[in-house]
């Protein structure tokens, strides 16, 4: 199977599937001399991990990290670093009935038409455990970027279902299973997702990304513009259907007096271009946010067919997340972050030498995100 690579200068390669031995990524590119042990790995690997609360899937891994390469007394050395967490609470059975026939909604049927043979155990390479790695790859990034930049990579689920925070504080993020914003709301949203479950059904999601102290100048006109690489990237992560640069599709509606983003040199007004003018970084903190479908896995019976082409009717057993986007916010920050380091990269390869160019307009005073 092809593309499973990303990045130019940072390249990082994920491998394995669900119910195999083992997953895996090869990171390369990353500078020598970054500190790096197996105990960074555990805060974004466990707020990625299903199990820790009610409200996702109850598979319990340990993802505990083997780090094989590329690290030698606890600096990176400049070679490739190589991660392996092995797969120890995987149950197979659980997908005996989709031997032959295909969840309505899910990569079953494509991934059959493309290959001609399926993993049909917990979706292989299309279930979400495979951004275990992504999660693990950018631990590195995320240190690298903070010691280099002071740029600070975080997100929160912005929307489930039709429920939208009614206030936003950072602070509330990390103290909720959900990385909601708004405490007040948190109970509101145990009991959506309780009865979510009852229902056997599932819902969509949507998650925002915000990279602060990002400097001027990171991204390359054209084809390789921030924009469309961290949309590229969003887009990568399974069951994400829709990605936003700041305003997004709310830029529809807007006039241009609205959208632009005034400069004075106290800073930009606003952050409608969500930190990216022309595919390069502007200074103000890069903004992302994707759409995660409803998963496909669900109890209540749906159409579909078998390999004889003949009807029949699924239901899927299992451990799943009635929500996937609940464990999507590190997922996301994981993305913007491997690729912020990639162009951080690629910025410093080509324009090292230009330095500081005045006017150099701080990010922004409106308070606005
Ligand atoms: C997933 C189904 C469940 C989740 C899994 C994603 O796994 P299983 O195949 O065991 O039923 O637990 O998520 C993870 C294991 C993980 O680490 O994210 C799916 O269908 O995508």
């Amino acid at each position: 199977m092809s593309s499973n690579s990303f990045g130019k200068l940072l390249t990082v390669t994920t491998f394995g599937e669900s119910h195999g031995p083992a997953i895996g990524c090869v990171i390369d590119g990353c500078p020598p001399g970054l500190a790096i042990a197996a105990d960074d790995f555990r805060n974004d690997l466990d707020r990625r991990a299903t199990g820790k609360s009610r409200y996702t899937s109850q598979r319990h891994e340990a993802d505990d990290v083997e780090i094989l390469s590329g690290v030698f007394e606890g600096l990176t050395t400049g070679t490739p670093i190589a991660l392996l967490i092995r797969n120890t609470d995987a149950r197979s059975k659980d997908y005996n009935d989709l031997v032959d026939t295909f969840r309505p909604g899910h990569a079953d049927y494509t991934y059959l038409q493309k290959y001609g043979i399926r993993d049909h155990r917990g979706g292989g390479r299309s279930s979400a455990r495979e951004t275990t790695m992504r999660v693990a790859a950018a631990v590195i990034a995320k240190k690298w970027l903070a010691e280099k930049f002071a740029v600070r990579v975080r997100g929160h689920l912005a929307q489930i279902g039709a429920l939208v925070p009614r206030a936003f504080d950072w602070d509330a993020v990390e103290a909720n299973p959900f990385f909601w914003p708004d405490a007040a709301m948190v109970s509101e949203l145990e009991q959506y997702i309780t009865a979510l479950r009852k229902d056997g059904d599932s819902v969509g999601a949507r998650v925002t990304v915000v990279a602060d102290n990002v400097p001027p100048g990171w991204g390359e006109p054209i084809y390789g513009k921030l924009d469309g690489d961290l949309a590229s990237a969003l887009m990568s992560i399974n069951a994400v259907k829709g990605v936003e640069i700041g305003a997004g599709f709310a830029a529809v509606a807007q006039r241009g007096s609205e959208h632009r983003d005034e400069m004075t040199p106290q800073g930009f007004l606003s952050n409608n271009a969500g930190g990216i003018l022309g595919g390069i970084s502007s200074g103000q903190p890069v903004v992302a946010s994707i759409a995660l479908k409803p998963t496909s896995s669900i109890l209540i019976p749906g159409r579909s067919v078998n390999l004889e082409g003949d009807p029949v009717e699924v239901v899927t057993k299992g451990r799943h997340d009635p929500c996937v986007g609940i464990r999507a916010t590190p997922i996301a920050e994981a993305m913007v972050a491997l690729v912020l380091m990639d162009h951080a990269l690629r910025h410093r390869a080509q324009c090292a030498d230009v330095g500081y160019i005045t006017p150099r307009i701080p990010g922004e005073v409106s308070g606005k995100r």
